[in-house]
């Protein structure tokens, strides 16, 4: 028998981070642990991260390519070697650009698990298409990219510096760890002092242990964040040597959210005012202070107005790129992702890819979901007809799931690469299975701005034949394009990451971690990347974003109503990355079934009770998910369990992926302008017994 013990950092179970021990014996991983010498956790892991040891070799894994054999959908497939399924991946790629143009295929990614995020991007733009399909709409980009408008960064929470304040708008660290943000390192801030500012519909453990829980009404983030700003302006609380210096239209500023009372934003958003102003004033009063954003500011159409209030909010407290605020974080000197993607081979893509057409902000280089199934479905605004899909399950993932089924039934070529059979995958021709985490040289983390880069090295071989993503992305390009523009092995690319940071996959695990040399302030001497030079609290830009100059609250995405009196949010689980892993017992144990969590009062109301299923009902769709009655929610408010199917009944089953998914019950019909985001939180809905 051989036992060693190796290291590496989680991936794959969220955004990943934590530093992990693995023992790994006669080629099976046997313990997880936390690493105490963790650069982020400090020994710190979660049931999902030691959960790995069951994923690789699990009897779910895909194991060999597939070929679709019946009618799509129907399940029946034939095993095929990895020459026939690329070959035949190539082949339906390629028919399609020759017939009708590169930009009819798309490339579609979901939440980026490692470099083969950036590899796809890179194959799109070897092939030709402007089309890289990513569900950015929903996660990261309308705070990246609202801030990069403002400020011209990315403004990411330094709580690796010490601070006092932390405001978790609309973000629940401690069940989903994010990029770059680990509950643990909220934990080590708040014991050496740090206050909490919990805005979150939910009472949560974080908003427990908060100074102030603010526990406002789905959607209604825009409203609180304006009054926020009310008080710090009108009571004179802001920074007035940086307003003054590095801001433009602070005085528009002051005017506009004159009306925005505390009294006007209590009414929406059912916090009353004396907390609003309490809170916003600690916000004010600490320096420095950050603010930990969620999904929730950014899953409405109006993510762009919140998001705006909240940099105007950092801006005029201080609190930009000083440490302990929210900072532009310094990348370490890495192979520059543009330069990796080859971005240079495609100078059309911001006029061609599919949601120029859309009037989207020309810093979204990902198409949204939407626009992408309505090219498919519509030809608008020209068709797309084939699909490369990696690491991700967009029947699950997507708002509005009739609109993906039926967008993914009309492709004429589908290509899916995952882990397990999904029930995005079983509509394909062709499955590839991929190695997961562990099984494969990898790094995390990079190009996602905010500055730390963590190794992954491989410790196992993948089970059966699954490759790599980056090694099938790698063998496709040398299929559809000039093969010198690729790698002879995978493992080539993480080198030529490397290479400018002075190390190879050996050194750089050995090392560990990699952290960009911040210097805070940097606009003192290089003014902001923005027309203006300074923070626009007035956009400049506004009118091509078709936005008002100032951020606007214009009421919620949708109105409840006798029918649909009661408001529909939702929360990630801590124990399932989105819709990945009800299919590993451990975490499955944990938590058997999706369960809806509804306030006594509303449970008493309409005769719910504990453990029993019902009916969600919105306008758009219905599904079942079984009552869990808690005071953790306000009274009207519905936090439903997201990306829910049940692998046990199969993938291509209705029964599976319909029953309990959140998604048949969104709509994808009202889109924000800038980043094509659909309304997730705060859907109208009522409940019914079954
Ligand atoms: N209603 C609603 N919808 C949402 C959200 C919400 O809060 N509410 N959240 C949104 C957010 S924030 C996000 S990021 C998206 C997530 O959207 P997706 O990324 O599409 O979500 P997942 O369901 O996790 O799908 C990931 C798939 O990748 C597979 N996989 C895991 N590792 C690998 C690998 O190494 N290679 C390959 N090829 N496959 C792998 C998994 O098995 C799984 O099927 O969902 C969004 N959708
Ligand atoms: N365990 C686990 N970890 C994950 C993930 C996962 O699926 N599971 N997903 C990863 C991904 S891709 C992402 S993007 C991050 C997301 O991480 P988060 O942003 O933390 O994601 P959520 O749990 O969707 O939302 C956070 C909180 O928003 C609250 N909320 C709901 N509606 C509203 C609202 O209208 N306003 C406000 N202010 N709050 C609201 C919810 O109650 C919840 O506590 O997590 C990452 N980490
Ligand atoms: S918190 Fe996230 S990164 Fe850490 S062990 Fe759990 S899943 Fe992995
Ligand atoms: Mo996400």
């Amino acid at each position: 028998m051989t036992s060693d013990t190796g290291y590496t950092h989680c991936a794959r179970m969220d955004h990943g981070g934590c530093r992990l021990q693995v023992t790994v014996e006669n080629g099976q991983i046997t313990a997880i642990r936390g690493d105490s010498q963790g650069y982020l956790n400090a020994g710190y892991s979660c049931p999902k991260g030691r959960a790995m040891s069951e994923v690789h070799d699990h009897p779910k894994r895909l194991k060999t390519p597939l070929i679709r054999e019946g009618v799509r959908g129907s399940d029946q497939w034939r095993s095929a070697s990895w020459e026939e399924a690329l070959d035949t991946v190539a082949r339906g790629l390629d028919r399609i650009r020759r017939r009708d143009g590169a930009k009819s295929v798309a490339f579609c990614q979901g939440m980026p698990k490692g470099l083969e995020h950036f590899a796809l991007i890179r194959l799109a733009n070897i092939f030709g298409s402007p089309n890289l399909v990513a569900v950015q709409d929903v996660c990261h980009a309308p705070r990246e990219m609202t801030g990069r408008h403002m400020c011209g960064f990315y403004p990411v929470p330094d709580v690796h510096s010490s601070t006092d304040l932390i405001v978790l708008w609309g973000s629940n660290t401690r069940a989903t760890n994010e990029e770059g943000v680990i509950s643990s390192q909220i934990l080590a801030r708040m014991k050496q002092g740090a206050q909490l500012i919990v805005i979150d519909p939910r009472r949560t453990g974080l908003a427990a242990e908060a100074a102030f829980h603010l526990p406002l009404r789905p959607g209604t983030d825009g409203a609180l964040a304006l009054a926020f700003l009310h008080v710090i302006i009108t009571e004179d609380r802001y920074d007035r040597s940086f307003v003054e210096s590095w801001t433009t239209g602070f005085d528009a500023l002051a005017e506009h959210v004159r009306a925005f009372t505390p009294q006007w934003a209590a009414k929406i958003t059912g916090v009353d005012a004396g907390t609003i102003e309490q809170a916003a004033r600690a916000y004010a009063q600490a320096r420095p202070g950050c603010i930990a954003w969620g999904n929730a500011v950014e899953q409405t159409p109006a993510a762009f107005d919140t998001i705006r209030c909240l940099v105007s909010l950092m801006a005029v407290c201080g609190n930009l790129d000083v440490p302990g605020g929210n900072i532009r974080a310094a990348e370490p000197r890495l192979l520059a992702p543009g330069k990796f993607v080859r971005a240079d081979l495609l100078p059309e893509k911001p006029t061609e890819c599919i949601n120029a057409y859309c009037g989207t902000s020309s810093k979204l280089m990902t198409v949204p979901p939407t626009y992408f199934r309505r090219a498919v479905l519509e030809h608008n605004p020209y068709p797309v007809r084939a699909a490369y899909m990696q690491t991700t399950n967009p029947v699950l993932s997507y708002a509005d799931t009739d609109m993906t089924r039926e967008a993914l039934s009309r492709l004429e070529f589908l290509a899916v690469s995952d882990v397990v059979m999904t029930p995005t995958a079983a509509m394909a021709d062709v499955v590839l299975p991929a190695a997961g985490h562990m099984e494969f040289d990898d790094i995390g983390h990079y190009g996602l701005g905010h500055g730390i880069i963590l190794a992954r090295p491989k410790l196992v071989e993948p089970p059966g034949q699954c490759r790599p993503d980056l090694a099938i992305i790698n063998d496709l390009g040398r299929r559809l394009s000039d093969p010198d523009l690729w790698f002879d092995r995978y493992e080539q690319i993480i080198d030529a990451l490397l290479a400018p940071a002075g190390h190879d996959r050996a050194s750089f695990a050995a090392l560990g971690y990699l952290r960009g040399e911040k210097t805070y302030k940097e606009y003192a001497s290089k003014g902001f990347s923005t027309p203006s030079g300074k923070v626009e609290l007035a956009l400049s830009q506004a009118g091509s974003l078709g936005a008002a100059p100032l951020p606007e609250y214009h009421g919620p995405a949708e109105e409840t109503d006798a029918d649909y009196p009661l408001l529909l949010t939702s929360a990630k689980s801590p124990n399932f990355l989105h819709s990945s892993y009800r299919w590993v017992e451990s975490l499955r144990a944990r938590e058997p079934v999706p369960k809806v969590q509804v306030h006594p009062e509303t449970a008493e109301s309409l005769g719910l009770e504990t453990d029993r299923e019902v009916r969600i009902e919105t306008r758009h769709g219905a599904i079942s998910q079984v009552v869990h009655v808690t005071g953790s929610v306000p009274p009207g408010v519905v936090c439903a369990a997201i990306g829910w199917w049940f692998p046990e009944k199969g993938a291509h089953r209705e029964e599976s992926w319909q029953r309990s998914n959140i998604n048949v019950a969104t709509s994808a019909q009202t889109l924000g302008r800038q980043f094509g985001t659909p309304n997730l939180r705060g859907i109208p809905c009522r409940i019914r017994k079954l």
